[in-house]
């Protein structure tokens, strides 16, 4: 605006000492050293690895900072569409060598700090993972922001300033322990802009008058106010100078509720409490995977995240002067699941009660505003708020989900006329006791348009969970953009040999921004040389994790066995009950093998990852028996290398990037229909690794891109899983005798007090097994043993692999990102005019 800006004959003066950044071995070292001994006040006597991490950080933070100023600048001038991603998680891990490699200056930075004494690993490897994600969907968000950046979209990611993160998971005796993970005590990253504040209203009441000119007026009334405080994270993109914004929103007591009053009056603590309150919004990150709670604070995270962020975007599309008809033009807002759909009804109470819209108008604006991604049929993950709960925290709304869903019933009523039990199916009312609102179908009818992440998936929420809404919109309203990942973390940042081995084969690295070029890979397959180098990079990055592993745990494992990796978080739809329970009968099997037949057998490393939710007692159980299988296989002279097991503490996204790359097999064998999409297939794939697979979420289409020769595949199809179900209850269910085996070694207490077990044996003997382990042991196990087949002939095992990344050219985000814009936000990228700025990459 005109009374911020430096007037022009000014400008001049300005721009004479406008902040350029380092090119050079050189700058960046000199810019280093001055952010060690000014903005951190240390010396070269006292400049650890932590300091050396800050100084690094904050060079390139000053490089990223000055293109981050001119893209919203030219996103500013530009005037087009933008896309705002509202998603309550971003699971970003470390962002030094992200930014390294965006900026294209790694290699200076490694030459510049290796003459300063200094590894370039052993810095990176000093950052705190920015951990405010839980797993699959976080971690989306955050590959999303890397293509949105990297292809040129002017997008927002818009979420919650966690004080603690996801927790920091330790191992104790075999149990997981949960540490509070504070990770802000520095954090160059993130920028406060301590004048960009909302104030969010809770509680209250609502008036309903008439006016002096005899109109109708509603306004929330009184309650409790918070303060939204912005702060912003760059988003940089790979190979192009746009930086992209992610602003987070912390809560803080707003002026008017710090109690001067009560303070001056000595009542210090209620002041204090008050603003203890008002901070506890934004405080902690629910760790809860694929589970809803219904938690009043969350609720109010919810409501805080969507209305600041509601009134960021509507503040900035009224400076453009346009009318409200315009918005969706100018706008395009995704809602990551159902947590953000208060914004929807945040957004129609803007139009209507402050704006003056008529509803038909507002709402209108509303549907084609925003758009919603679903990412599991799981019913326990499908959010539900009570009626009382809502009227309680945010009574104005209430009524107008009332109103929503009084229209849209009347829709369908005219649309079916009689059809009582679909009225009462689709209401956004569930008329249970107490009373719920839906937030998915409320979700569903607020967009338009709905997806889910892989074609499996999108399928399912057509024929299951939505049916009556595509029977009610059509089927044009419900689409598919299978999932993807950003190959510059995953592949380039991940693991570097095996990108440079790449480029090497392709002449350029131009694969990291077209990852279909991969296919030219395929030439090479029969390439001796190339061959060998491919089989030496994953043995390396084997020897990496191995170390790792050493560290971590104590365990030390051979980098020449299999390594046969799980990680995710622990759920029992995601069977890691089912993996360990097939590693006893592996123990079992060799337990029972002649000196001869032990010969002859792959040595094998089972390794496992992720966190339980901390209420979640069955996963805690699969944990604790992981680990006590460890003790007792480990330890077992008769057994030797032939088999190990191992449980990696605190799996995160730093510890992925170790993990992933260093893996033969890895397993993704949720029961069929469960796992909506899964994204840490892609990314094994894309490093090398086989999977072992059920025929579920994305595992189905990435078995259709690499060939099914290149995929162990087992197990139900999720068509018959509602008729196994039915016959555990009706027909005669039989339990693997394989299984029992295995079972009866847990009872006898081979792995320490059979009680402490019982619960996930009787979930399958007793309770009906409801994720049919039972049913797909046979199917794994025996697909288990050709895994081992197989991997003695390493030619052949190198050719799938190879084959395999040749042809994972379709799961890189980018061409996600590109579906949404152009399916859903009706979105084109801004061209970015400084093309010569693009800099030579590393
Ligand atoms: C995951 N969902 C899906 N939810 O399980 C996975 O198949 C998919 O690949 C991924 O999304 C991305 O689409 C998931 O991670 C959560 O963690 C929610 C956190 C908040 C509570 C409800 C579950």
């Amino acid at each position: 605006s005109v009374e911020s800006s430096i007037p022009e004959p000014q400008r001049e003066t300005w721009r004479k000492f406008s902040a350029s950044s380092f090119k050079s071995k050189d700058e960046f070292q000199r810019e280093t050293v001055r952010h060690i001994e000014t903005t951190l006040a240390r010396s070269l006597y006292n400049c650890d690895e932590k300091a050396a991490y800050s100084g690094t950080a904050l060079a390139f933070r000053d490089r990223l900072i000055i293109d981050w100023n001119k893209t919203q600048q030219r996103q500013t001038f530009a005037d087009q569409k933008r896309i705002y991603y509202l998603s309550l998680e971003f699971l970003m891990g470390r962002a030094l060598d992200n930014a390294m490699l965006n900026v294209g200056l790694k290699n200076s930075a490694k030459d510049g700090l290796a003459e300063l004494g200094f590894r370039i690993e052993d810095v990176i490897s000093q950052e705190h993972d920015a951990a405010l994600g839980n797993g699959g969907l976080g971690r989306l968000a955050a590959c999303f922001l890397d293509s949105l950046a990297s292809l040129n979209y002017a997008a927002w990611g818009y979420g919650l300033r966690y004080r603690y993160g996801i927790f920091k998971q330790e191992i104790d005796n075999g149990y997981q322990v949960e540490i509070p993970d504070y990770w802000l005590d520095f954090n160059p990253w993130e920028f406060p802009r301590n004048d960009v504040t909302i104030d969010i209203q809770f509680y209250g009441w609502v008036n309903k008058y008439t006016d002096e000119n005899g109109k109708q007026i509603t306004s929330w009334q009184d309650g409790e106010i918070v303060t939204a405080v912005a702060y912003d994270v760059p988003i940089p993109g790979y190979g192009t100078a746009t930086v992209n914004n992610l602003r987070l929103w912390s809560s803080r007591a707003s002026s008017g509720e710090f109690d001067f009053a009560k303070f001056n009056s000595g009542e210090y603590e209620g002041a204090v409490a008050d603003e203890q309150r008002a901070e506890t919004i934004s405080a902690v990150l629910y760790p809860n995977d694929n589970m809803e709670r219904g938690k009043e604070l969350r609720l109010k995270q919810q409501y805080f995240w969507c209305a600041a962020s509601l009134h960021d975007i509507v503040r900035r599309f009224k400076k453009s002067n346009r009318p409200w008809k315009d918005f969706p033009d100018q706008v395009a807002i995704q809602l990551n699941d159902t947590h953000p759909t208060l914004a929807v009804v945040e957004m129609q109470r803007i139009l209507t009660d402050l704006e003056g819209l008529e509803w038909n108008q507002a709402w209108d604006i509303v549907t084609k505003t925003f758009g919603y991604t679903n990412h599991t049929v799981l019913p326990e993950a499908l959010e539900k708020w009570s009626v009382p709960l809502l009227q309680h925290l945010l009574p104005r709304h209430l009524q107008i989900i009332y109103d929503i869903n009084l229209y849209f019933l009347q829709q369908v009523e005219r649309r079916f006329p009689k059809d009582r039990d679909m009225l009462s199916r689709v209401s956004i009312i569930e008329e249970s006791q107490p009373k719920m609102v839906r937030m998915a179908y409320l979700a569903i009818i607020g967009s338009h348009k709905v997806n889910g992440v892989a074609e499996l998936h999108s399928d399912l929420i057509k024929t299951t969970i939505f049916k009556d809404f595509v029977k009610i919109y059509g089927p044009d309203k419900f689409t598919n953009v299978t999932n993807g990942i950003t190959p510059r973390r995953w592949l380039h940042q991940a693991n570097p040999r095996l990108s440079e081995l790449i480029a090497s084969k392709l002449g350029s690295y131009e694969f990291l921004k077209d990852l279909t070029l991969l296919n030219k890979l395929e030439k090479f397959v029969d390439d001796k040389d190339f061959k060998k180098e491919w089989a030496e990079i994953k043995y390396a990055n084997k020897v990496r994790l191995a170390q790792h592993i050493l560290t971590a745990t104590g365990i030390s494992v051979n980098p020449k066995a299999l390594f046969d990796i799980q990680v995710k978080r622990i759920h029992e739809y995601k069977r890691q009950q089912l993996n360990i329970f097939g590693v006893i009968h592996r123990y079992i099997a060799i337990k029972n093998m002649s000196p001869a037949e032990r010969k002859k057998l792959a040595p094998r490393v089972s390794i496992f990852g992720g966190k339980a939710a901390p209420g979640y007692w069955m996963a805690k159980t699969i944990i604790h028996l992981i680990n006590k299988v460890g003790d007792v296989v480990n330890n077992d002279k008769d057994v030797g290398d032939l088999l190990k097991v191992v449980f990696i503490p605190d799996y995160n996204v730093s510890k992925a990037e170790i993990i992933i790359p260093a893996s033969d097999i890895s397993e993704h064998i949720s029961t069929a229909g469960t796992e909506a999409s899964g994204t840490s297939n892609m990314k094994f794939v894309l490093n090398g690794g086989l999977v072992i697979g059920t025929l579920d979420g994305a595992n189905i289409e990435i078995t259709r891109e690499i060939g099914e020769q290149n995929v162990f595949l087992f197990g139900n199809l999720s068509e018959d899983v509602e008729d196994l179900r039915h016959n555990h209850f009706y027909g005669n269910h039989q339990v693997d005798p394989e299984l029992m085996k295995v079972f009866d070694m847990i009872k006898k207490g081979t792995f320490g007090d059979e009680g402490a077990f019982s619960s996930l044996v009787s979930a399958i003997v007793e309770h009906g097994d409801y994720y049919l382990v039972s049913d797909d042991f046979n199917s794994y196990c025996t697909t288990q043993d050709l895994i081992d087949e197989t991997y003695k002939n390493q030619d052949e095992w190198v050719t799938k692999s190879i084959t395999s990344v040749a042809r994972m050219g379709f799961f890189t985000s980018d061409r996600c990102i590109n579906e949404y814009a152009d399916t859903i936000w009706n979105i084109e990228p801004l061209q970015v005019k400084e093309e010569a700025d693009v800099r030579a990459r590393t």
